[in-house]
């Protein structure tokens, strides 16, 4: 590889070595795709051995959006992180975040990039970011993800560069890598449609601050689905149903509008439910994550083409990409997270944004991040770049979660992520309510009505007719009383039946 002899070859452990004891170390990575991979395992084991011999090491760790186990897991058992943004999915890294031995800052994924160009975050020291390319002048070929990964190479004082060659080029030309300037000298971006090109397929980095490059051959770590259930094929129902309502009644065209889906079981079941349905037209994508159920639908033609931050696909999966080149290359897209998440693009192109809340509340507020407002789970992510400015908010949840001891439609949320201005439709597998015109006490009932579990119905109906008057009704001593039951006892309220004889 003639292009990269200029630049220092050395093992993982060696590039470990180069980062000290409380350095900010970017990782590429948004989801397992594209995710730094030996050089965080290397820290791991250096941070132990140092800890063994009882001297600190610790480093802040600053991602795309949530990584593979070797980020995260490895460097969070290893407790050598101390500082983590801006999301994460990890078990062991989130019990560390909620037992207050990480400091955790829970951010909007469209603003980190930015958030680097304008040193919110302070020096970066040292960026370490997978790549299959690099140029002597400084071209860098991202692989499955772009992520935030062209900012990091900007604003980074050292580059470790992982060159993995398992990921082939075809991948990393479909990229279309552009960095916004700061303001007052940043013009509007001309992206019209989402599969339009604007900008380049490789990042730069000034080739003077790559201090090491270290060669890899491995797939990305692979993420795992819960098969769809009952839940998620209602919830996909009355989406279907819905989104044609819409498109009959013409407010959406009928060639739909490009969809954005979240992460997680219940978005992935949704949109696999989505692709089933034979009225609903060919749609384009533009979102943040290209998960499996995606892939599946496009490799049957089903889903015109996608603009997407990652490809978080299988390792099936990205062979047959690569096989099929000819067939995708044409329909992707990767793009970094403050273009495939900018809220403009989102508000101009009139996304779909479909996103998974942990709870709803009765005006239609939504804590997508936070268990009894307290416990981060992964994060607000990119959820509210699209929600915020999306031509149609849906927010969808089971109606009960851990065997019905949990209502997640509450009286008022514990932790807010977007608020009801933010929310035009809320599903669960009960049914759908469309809050779109309606005032508070109109939500509220809808809302339980059509999206709480029978369990629950009574109790919310009664909450609301005996809370106080006002715009919004509210009884400020039993906000919460649902959430404390379930901390005192257990459940939010008694007698629930046991999982198997549920009544959905
Ligand atoms: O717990 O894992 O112990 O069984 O929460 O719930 O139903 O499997 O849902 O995997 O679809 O994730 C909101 C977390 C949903 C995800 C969230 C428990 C439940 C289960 C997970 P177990 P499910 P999903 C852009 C989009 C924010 C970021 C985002 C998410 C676990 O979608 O992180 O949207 N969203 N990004 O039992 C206590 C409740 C609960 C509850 C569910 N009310 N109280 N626990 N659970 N409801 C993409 C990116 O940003 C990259």
């Amino acid at each position: 590889m003639a292009e990269v002899e200029s630049f220092p070859r050395m093992t993982a452990e060696e590039a470990a070595e180069l980062i000290e004891d409380g350095t900010l170390v970017a990782f590429s990575g948004f989801t397992p795709a594209g995710a730094a991979k030996v050089v965080p395992l290397a820290l791991a084991k250096r941070a132990k051995e140092l800890h063994a011999a009882g001297q600190p090491f610790q480093i802040r760790v600053l991602t795309g959006a949530s990584t593979g186990p070797s980020i995260d897991d490895a460097l969070a058992e290893a407790d050598a992180i101390s500082w983590r943004a801006p999301y994460q999915s990890s078990r062991p890294l989130r019990e560390r975040i909620n037992d207050g031995r990480v400091a955790f800052v829970d951010m909007h994924l469209s603003h980190v990039p930015q958030s680097v160009l304008f040193g919110f975050f302070g020096k970066i020291d040292v960026a370490v970011i997978e790549a299959n390319r690099i140029t002597a002048d400084g071209r860098v070929y991202l692989t499955t993800s772009i992520g935030a990964s062209p900012s990091f190479l900007h604003a980074a004082e050292k580059v470790i560069i992982e060159l993995n060659h398992y990921v082939p080029y075809e991948i990393s030309d479909m990229a279309d890598i552009v960095i916004p300037k700061a303001p007052p000298h940043r013009p509007a971006l001309d992206l019209d449609f989402p599969l339009q090109r604007i900008g380049k397929t490789f990042a730069r980095v000034d080739p003077e601050k790559i201090v090491g490059v270290v060669e890899t051959n491995k797939p990305d770590e692979p993420i795992r689905f819960t098969s769809p259930n009952y839940y998620s094929g209602a919830i996909a129902r009355h989406v279907v149903n819905f989104l044609l309502e819409e498109v009959a009644g013409k407010r959406l065209p009928k060639e739909m509008l490009p969809l954005q889906v979240g992460v997680g079981n219940v978005a992935n079941a949704v949109l696999a439910g989505l692709g089933e349905h034979p009225d609903i037209p060919k749609y384009m994508m533009y979102t943040e994550v290209f998960q499996s159920s995606a892939f599946e639908l496009m490799k049957r033609e089903l889903i015109r083409g996608a603009s997407t931050c990652a490809l978080t696909l299988t390792p099936i999966q990205m062979l047959d990409l690569v096989g099929e080149v000819d067939f995708y290359a044409p329909r992707l897209v990767l793009r970094p997270q403050e273009i495939s998440n900018n809220p403009a693009l989102v508000r101009q192109m009139g996304v779909i944004a479909l996103n998974t809340a942990l709870e709803i509340d009765l005006e239609g507020d939504v804590n997508s991040s936070h268990v009894l407002g307290q416990k981060v789970l992964n994060g607000i992510g990119g959820s509210g770049d699209f929600a915020r400015n999306a031509y149609l908010s849906i927010f969808m949840c089971p109606s009960i979660a851990k065997d019905g001891t949990i209502s997640t439609i509450v009286p008022m949320c514990t932790h807010i992520d977007h608020t009801e201005h933010s929310v035009n439709v809320v599903v669960t597998e009960q049914g759908i309510a469309d809050l779109r015109g309606l005032s508070p006490e109109k939500r509220a009932r809808l809302i339980i009505e059509k999206c709480a579990h029978p369990h629950f119905r009574d109790y919310l109906h009664q909450y609301i007719n005996k809370a106080g008057p006002g715009h919004i009704r509210h009884d400020l001593k039993k906000v919460f009383e649902l959430h404390q039951n379930l901390l005192r006892d257990g459940a939010m309220l008694p007698e629930f039946p046991t999982s198997h004889e549920i009544k959905v």
